[in-house]
């Protein structure tokens, strides 16, 4: 089963959107494997956005990241890794469409609420990066109507 990494940025946090944006993905199906509130160093951010380190947003990127607590996790379920982001919308909130997370909960490129895994490859090096590869398996009874 696929898997993937999401992450409420500081903003969605201070926001008070975690409940909201989780509520999204549970009621879709998916399910959730691991998750933490957690304050992120230089460090784990750089290698977090490391494909980006030549972009001339990328401390600012590195500043916001680091500014407050993040919630992290990992969620499966089918094609979870696309679906997720169609889920959350273009990377720019203006250009998101309509009902879609960052559409629906903000209005600058910056500050875009989420952060999902754009591709297999990066799903597992985020989650191996994040929680050490480490999630819960379990069955729920509903997955037989999903
Ligand atoms: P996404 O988060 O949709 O995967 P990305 O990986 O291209 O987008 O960029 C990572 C984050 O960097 C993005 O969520 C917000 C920030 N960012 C991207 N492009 C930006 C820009 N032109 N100006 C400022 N911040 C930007
Ligand atoms: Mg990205």
């Amino acid at each position: 089963m696929e898997r993937t990494f999401l992450m409420i940025k500081p903003d969605g946090v201070q926001r008070g959107l975690i409940g909201q944006i989780m509520t999204r993905f549970e009621k879709k199906g998916f399910k959730l494997v691991n998750a933490k509130l957690m304050t992120v160093s230089r460090e784990l951010a750089e290698k977090h956005y490391d494909e980006l380190k030549e972009k001339p947003f990328f401390g600012e990127l590195v500043d916001f990241i680091t500014s407050g607590p993040v919630f992290a996790m990992i969620w499966e379920g089918n094609n979870v890794i696309s679906v997720a982001r169609a889920m959350m919308g273009k990377t720019n909130p203006a250009d998101a469409a309509p009902g879609t997370i960052r559409a629906d909960f903000a209005v600058s490129v910056g500050m875009n609420v989420i952060h999902g895994s754009d591709s297999p490859e990066n799903a597992q090096r985020e989650i191996d990066l994040w929680f050490n590869g480490e999630a819960i398996s379990y069955d729920k009874t509903i997955a037989k109507w999903l």
